[in-house]
């Protein structure tokens, strides 16, 4: 069997995604994801123009040879433009192997370690009740862990708190430009603890609380805030520091027992070895598609596995369906999975990507169908061309440009 056509496919249903479809001689098709939010285009020409024609008259069956040869052969290694154009050929050839072997991807990472993946929810709110509501229908949903991110007073608008009243949020803005924030961290550390204690008093104190602080802290201020908020029990405190620096986290470690969980930002191995090695977080975030499709993250996942750190995949609506199975294919084989991050797509997009994976009862599932599991409507997504849409950028008070 030979790979005899490559097609990248680019849509927007209600947002980008970019998807690699490759086609067998025997006619299988294989599904990889490809979306970098805000960057879409640069990974649809490094596949288009660069991989594309390299895919021709490969044997679909050499997934770990063929990512070594576009990783290690191209001698430009690591970067979320190449991780993610590797990803998408990666996650392709596991759906064709899974076709041809008649077994949905879990069974061939070796079956399932549990029934179901416990999957986590977004709450957000401008203000306390705002978010007390929005945990509320999130637990309505079936929901067993719930992120919450909310305003902070003085800041007219938060990213990742959902504008006027919108439960969830999409994070990028459609638009030529990035759309611009007003960010104050001190305003940010002196409310956030005081919501958590009024949320553990409403909600009491089993429900796994979770929230992200998207890399905005420096290590003094992110040990504070861990230890601030200890009293609340989070199941994780997110993205704490800017995520280049990985030795700033022993600092922030010294200072606080807060679980911490970090990497959605990272694509390659080597981004978590210290923080693996060192024992310095406690949940390891890679986005399969930003960090070398199922190939790699499975040795993250195995590196981490040695240092107690548990696997969970970053999982938002910028990564397309086709990700978020691989995800939960893996998540349910993982010996250390941990929690699977689970951002409803607009049902718009769940009709372009028809999938198997199902949420029930705050469980994941990514269902019994061969490979992936997610096919693609080809037709449905032509209706709905590219739209450029960028992530905001925030600013301090004084309009010096902040950490993201
Ligand atoms: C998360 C994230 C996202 C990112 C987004 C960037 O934890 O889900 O932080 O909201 O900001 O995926 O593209
Ligand atoms: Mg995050």
């Amino acid at each position: 069997m030979k790979i005899v056509d490559v097609q990248v496919i680019v849509t927007s249903p209600t947002r980008n995604f970019v998807t690699l479809k490759i086609t067998t001689s025997d006619g299988i098709i294989g599904l990889g994801d490809a979306t970098l939010n805000g960057r879409e285009l640069a990974v649809a020409s490094y596949l288009r123009d660069h991989i594309s024609p390299l895919l021709i008259g490969r044997d679909p069956s050499r997934i770990e040879d063929t990512w070594n040869y576009l990783y290690k052969g191209a001698y430009w290694r690591r970067g979320p433009v190449t991780m993610a154009a590797v990803a998408a050929v990666d996650m392709a050839l596991w759906d064709i192997k899974g076709k041809v072997a008649g077994l949905p991807l879990y069974q061939l990472l070796g079956g399932a370690s549990r029934t179901g993946c416990l999957a986590y929810a977004h709450a957000t709110g401008a203000d306390l009740p705002e978010l007390i509501d929005s945990v509320h229908e999130q637990l309505d949903l079936g929901y067993r862990a719930i992120r919450v991110q909310t305003g902070v007073p003085g800041l007219e608008k938060v990213y990742g708190v959902g504008h006027s009243g919108v439960a969830t949020y999409e994070p990028a803005d459609r638009g030529a430009r990035p759309s611009e924030e007003i960010w104050d961290t001190s305003a940010y550390l002196r409310h956030i603890p005081s919501v958590f204690e009024q949320l553990r008093n409403h909600f009491g104190q089993e429900l796994p609380l979770l929230h992200d602080a998207h890399h905005r802290l420096t290590p003094q201020q992110a040990a504070r805030l861990g230890k601030e908020l200890e009293p609340y029990d989070l199941f994780w405190l997110e993205d704490v520091t800017p995520a280049e620096n990985p030795a700033a986290l022993r600092l922030v470690r010294q200072h606080t027992t807060i679980p911490l969980a970090i990497g959605e930002v990272f694509n390659n191995i080597w981004d978590t070895e210290l923080l693996l090695s060192e024992q310095l977080i406690d949940f390891i975030r890679c986005a399969i598609v930003h960090a070398g499709g199922i190939t790699h993250v499975r040795k993250i996942w195995s590196l981490a596995e040695l240092y107690q750190v548990r696997a969970a995949s970053h999982g938002p609506t910028d990564v397309s369906p086709i990700n978020f199975a691989a995800a939960v294919h893996m998540g349910l084989s993982a010996a250390n999975f941990g929690i699977q991050e689970h951002m409803r797509h607009q049902p718009l997009v769940d009709e372009v990507f028809r999938h198997a994976f199902r949420f029930d009862d705050g469980y994941l599932h990514p269902g019994e169908e061969p490979g992936l599991g997610v096919s693609l409507d080809e037709e449905l997504a032509s209706r709905y061309p590219y739209e450029s849409a960028y992530l905001p950028v925030a600013y301090l008070p004084d309009g010096t440009l902040h950490d993201w």
